[in-house]
């Protein structure tokens, strides 16, 4: 395959780049009334304004020429279809097929996983109906009334931030907890506050070999017998989510409490699988149903809507156009809604552990830039931390904001006032304060003379900023399922265009594998294999683990 600077629409946008650098957005609104208009769309009931880019009609149309000459629509069917396009895994990539309802038939190595995928989602459902309604029992008789989660990474983040997304969306039945860190203060934190007979814990990990996870398994296993349950209980208070049966089995838990998902679902792409289980405890059979429908009212616009006015196609190319062309090494993301308050962490590891990779299909060094950091924290908070940065830092940053209209726990004025502040952010960053207009204020203000012409350049905002305005109706299951199928698919995309395998992640295993050789090492002779960096940072740790063990601390 052509690399991606050698394909013909590359030497147009290159071209075009130069010819466009100068223009301003505030020229561009001036010029063009309906620029709001022409550059907003609407999927799945959500809306993007994707007008305060630094783009016009011919870069667009160069841009969509450009995911054609790379192939996006036959990709994108090659996914859909079931092909194994995760070819350093050998895996399909069928995610979507765990959010189709109707009869459309999904493959995966010539076999239909529809049947499967709607057994094992029915049987989840059940369970978490059953947890709700208080029919399923602690050992002790009592319904449950605290779930602890114990995943980490891909079994970890989309069900925690969709959660925290979806509380207050109705009656609250059941007190959800998330604990992944190896750090015991986490887990120890968390069991400090609950009581043995009414928590249950979900254990989630598609391996059921991470060592986090089965350390706080064992851990919460652990605390469960010495809280008065016997080895007999544990079918009560244990389920699990994974694709590992056996290891299921010889952890102890009863496989008839365990929830399968298969290879196809990649980790971070899991939250419509079994993984997803706390979020039906949290919303029930009904919202999780809703979930899985506004996801797939994306898939169904992502397959259907033309290149051109494809909102995941549009959201890739407009990231691909900062990254490769204005060298923007970061995208910032900022919800306006304390809900999602962990929506930048999730997509932090769908877009990093996805496209954080520097060579192509065939082995061969990428030539451009690829995923950028991926950083954000919720409005208004963020306002008062690194925004200065965003409106008159060195680098030109684009963000996403993202902007739900309505949110489940309103209180009078509060709703108002988040919606004006994330609307006047994306004006301040676009059209920015020039010297002219500094000058006139702070003379209003009666500054003159010297201290007038120190002050001026600190209070310049150069403007021209860009930023996507994503428009939520609400933070319902059903566009909260929409917002995320539409990142999905924008990760895939720009993994398209940049010819890189978005779904393996060989990045985290060297850490994975010295990890498990140090803390080996910890306990005895780390001998002379190590640099001296390493080999020293052993022993500071060794001597404070001995320390605390003669203390009696482990
Ligand atoms: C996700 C990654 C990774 C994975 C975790 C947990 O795509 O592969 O974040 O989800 O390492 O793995 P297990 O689910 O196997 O415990």
């Amino acid at each position: 395959m052509k690399r991606l600077t050698e394909t013909d629409a590359w030497a147009a946008l290159v071209e075009h780049h130069q010819a466009i650098a100068a223009t301003s957005l505030n020229q561009w609104f001036a010029d063009d009334p309906q620029r709001f208009a022409r550059m907003s769309l609407s999927a799945a009931g959500l809306v993007l304004d994707y007008s305060k880019n630094r783009l016009d009609t011919r870069a667009l149309s160069l841009l969509t020429g450009l995911a054609v000459e790379r192939g996006v629509e036959t990709a994108r069917d090659a996914m859909f279809g079931g092909r194994a396009i995760n070819d350093t895994e050998q895996r399909a990539v069928l995610h979507t097929a765990l959010r189709q309802r109707g009869g459309t038939r999904y493959d995966a190595g010539g076999v239909d996983v529809m049947p499967a995928v709607g057994e094992v989602r029915e049987r989840m459902l059940a369970f978490a109906e059953a947890v709700r309604d208080g029919r399923w029992r602690g050992h002790g008789g009592d319904a449950i009334r605290d779930v602890v989660h114990i995943g980490i990474g891909g079994s970890d983040l989309g069900p925690c931030m969709a959660c925290e997304a979806l509380a207050g969306q109705g009656e609250e039945r059941l007190r959800l907890h998330f604990v992944s860190n190896v750090d015991g203060a986490q887990l120890a934190g968390v069991l400090g506050r609950l009581d043995a007979r009414r928590t249950l814990f979900v254990i989630a990990s598609k391996t059921f070999t991470t060592i986090e996870t089965m350390t706080n398994a064992a851990s919460a296993r652990a605390w469960l017998l010495a809280n008065g349950a016997r080895d007999d209980d544990i079918a009560r208070h244990f389920v699990a989510v994974s694709t590992n049966a056996e290891r299921v089995r010889s952890f102890g838990i009863d496989e008839a409490n365990m929830f399968g998902f298969w290879d196809w679902v990649g980790g971070r792409y899991s939250m419509w699988s079994s993984v997803g289980l706390p979020i039906a405890l949290a919303v029930g059979a009904d919202g999780f149903r809703a979930l899985l429908a506004g996801a797939e009212r994306m898939d169904r616009h992502f397959l259907e809507a033309p290149l051109a006015a494809n909102m995941p196609v549009l959201l890739a190319l407009i990231g691909l156009w900062y990254r490769d062309f204005f060298g923007a090494a970061s995208l910032c993301v900022v919800p306006y809604a304390q809900a999602l308050a962990r929506l930048p962490a999730y997509l932090q590891q769908l877009e990093m552990e996805s496209n954080g990779k520097s060579v192509l299909h065939d082995g061969r060094p990428v030539d451009v830039g690829t995923c950028p950091v991926i950083w954000g924290e919720p409005g208004t908070n963020a306002q008062h931390s690194f925004f200065q940065l965003l409106h008159q830092g060195s680098d030109t940053i684009p963000v996403d904001f993202i902007m739900p209209l309505q949110v489940a726990r309103e209180l009078p004025g509060h709703q108002r006032l988040l919606l004006a502040n994330c609307i006047a952010q994306s004006k301040a960053l676009m059209v920015g304060k020039d010297e002219a207009e500094v000058r006139a204020e702070l003379t209003a203000a009666g500054v003159a003379g010297d201290d007038l012409a120190r002050l001026v350049p600190h209070k310049v905002f150069a403007g021209n900023r860009p930023s996507n305005t994503l428009v939520m109706p609400d933070l319902s299951p059903a566009s909260l399922g929409a917002l995320i199928a539409l990142y999905e698919h924008k990760v895939f995309v720009q993994g398209v265009l940049w010819g890189v395998n978005s779904f393996d992640q060989w990045g985290v295993e060297l850490g994975k594998q010295l990890a498990s050789r140090i803390a080996g090492e910890l306990d005895g002779d780390a001998g002379d294999a190590h640099d001296a960096s390493t080999r020293g940072l052993i022993d500071l740790a060794r001597a404070a683990l001995d320390r605390s063990a003669r203390r009696g601390e482990r």
